[in-house]
C-alpha cells in the first residue's frame, strides 16, 4: 500500500466539487436520498440523517421505516416518511442503517439495497448486519457501484472481526483493511476520522472535537454523506467532505458558545448548512 498519510485540512481538496445553485435548476437536479433504517424506538436516527440531507442540499428526501409504526416528521414536513417494505430505490442515494436494528426484515431490506446499483453508504446497524451475514458481504463487495461505509470503531472491529483496542491501536491501517477487504470507501469515525479507499489511500481528518461524542452525530454524517453522493459528488471525495465540515460545524459552534458540554446532534444540522454555504 501507498505510504501517504494527508491530514485533511485544506478545503481545496475537495472543495471544487461543490457547485452553485443553478437559476433554471429544480429539485430534480440535486438528487433523491432515500434514508432507511428506523426500527421500532428508533426513529429518531433516521430522521436525523434525513434532516441533515435536506439541509445539505439534496432536492428530495424519503425516510423509510423498517419498523411497524411510520412516523411523520411534524418538524420537518419536508420529509417523505413511508415504510421501508417495498420502496423502488432506482432513482435514489441510499443511506442505510440509522436505527435499522437487526431482524430478519431489515436483513432482507438490506440485501434489496445492496442488489440496486445506484450511490449507497451503510452506516450502524447496516455495518452490523453485514458484518454477522457472508451472503451480504459477498453482495457489497460485487456491487457495480462502490459503497462507502461509516463504521465507528465498534462497528469496525464487528466488521474485522476483532476488539474495539485492535481497530484502535492502527486506525490507519484498520480502515484501509475494510476499505480493501469491502471495495468500499471506509470512514472509521472517531476523534481523527481516518478515510480510506481499496486502492490504499488513507486520510486524517483534522476538524471535530468531542462535543460529538453524543447519540445521534453519526446518523447526521451519514446524511450528510449520502446528500452529496445524492447530488453527484464522487464517493471519495463526498466522505472527505462529509467528515470535514461535520467536525468544523462542532468545531465553530464550541468555539461560539464557549464549551463542549451539551451539544446536540440536531444543532449540528444548521451549522453544517451554514458551513457548506460558506465553502
Ligand atoms: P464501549 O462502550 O467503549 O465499549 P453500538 P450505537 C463503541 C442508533 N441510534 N471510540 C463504544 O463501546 C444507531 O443508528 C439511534 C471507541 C460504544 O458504547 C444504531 O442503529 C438514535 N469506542 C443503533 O442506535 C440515536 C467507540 O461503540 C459503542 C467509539 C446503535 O448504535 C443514537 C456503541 O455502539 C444512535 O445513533 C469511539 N469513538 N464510538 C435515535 N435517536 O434513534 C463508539 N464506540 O452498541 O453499536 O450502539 O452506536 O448507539
Ligand atoms: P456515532 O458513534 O455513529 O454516533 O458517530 C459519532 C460521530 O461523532 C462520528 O462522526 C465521530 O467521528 C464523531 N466523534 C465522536 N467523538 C468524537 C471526538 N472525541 N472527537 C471528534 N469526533 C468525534
Ligand atoms: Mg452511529
Amino acid at each position: 500500500l501507498p505510504p501517504a498519510r494527508l491530514h485533511l485540512n485544506d478545503v481545496r481538496y475537495f472543495a471544487r466539487h461543490l457547485r452553485s445553485r443553478r437559476q433554471n435548476s429544480h429539485k430534480g437536479s440535486y438528487g433523491n436520498v432515500a434514508v432507511v433504517g428506523g426500527a421500532d424506538g428508533m426513529a429518531g436516527a433516521p430522521i436525523l440523517a434525513a434532516r441533515m440531507a435536506l439541509h445539505a442540499g439534496a432536492g428530495r428526501v424519503y425516510a423509510l421505516f423498517a419498523g411497524t409504526a411510520l412516523p411523520y416528521d411534524a418538524g420537518q414536513p419536508e420529509l417523505m416518511c413511508r415504510s421501508a417494505a417495498g420502496y423502488d430505490y432506482s432513482s435514489a442515494t441510499i443511506v442505510a442503517g440509522p436505527g435499522l436494528g437487526a431482524s430478519a426484515h431489515a436483513s432482507s431490506l438490506l440485501a434489496g439495497m445492496l442488489a440496486t446499483d445506484t450511490p449507497l453508504l451503510l452506516d450502524a446497524d447496516a455495518l452490523n448486519l453485514v458484518a454477522g451475514d457472508s451472503a451480504l458481504q459477498t453482495a457489497l463487495r460485487t456491487r457495480p457501484a462502490m459503497a462507502v461505509l461509516t463504521p465507528h470503531p465498534l462497528e469496525a472491529a464487528r466488521l474485522a472481526g476483532c476488539s474495539i483496542a485492535e481497530i484502535q491501536s492502527d486506525r490507519v491501517h484498520a480502515a484501509r483493511q475494510l476499505a480493501a477487504r469491502f471495495n468500499a470507501i471506509v470512514v472509521l469515525k472517531g476523534s481523527g476520522s481516518v478515510i480510506a479507499s481499496p486502492a490504499g489511500e488513507a486520510v486524517i481528518n483534522s476538524t471535530g472535537n468531542a462535543a460529538l461524542a453524543t447519540a445521534g452525530t453519526g446518523d447526521v454524517l451519514a446524511g450528510l454523506c449520502g446528500s452529496l453522493l445524492a447530488q453527484g459528488w464522487p464517493q471519495w471525495q463526498a466522505a472527505l467532505a462529509a467528515v470535514w465540515l461535520h467536525g468544523m460545524a462542532a468545531d465553530v459552534l464550541v468555539a461560539e458558545g464557549g464549551n463542549a458540554i451539551g451539544l446536540t446532534a440536531s444543532e449540528l444540522i444548521p451549522a453544517i448548512r451554514a458551513a457548506i454555504n460558506r465553502m
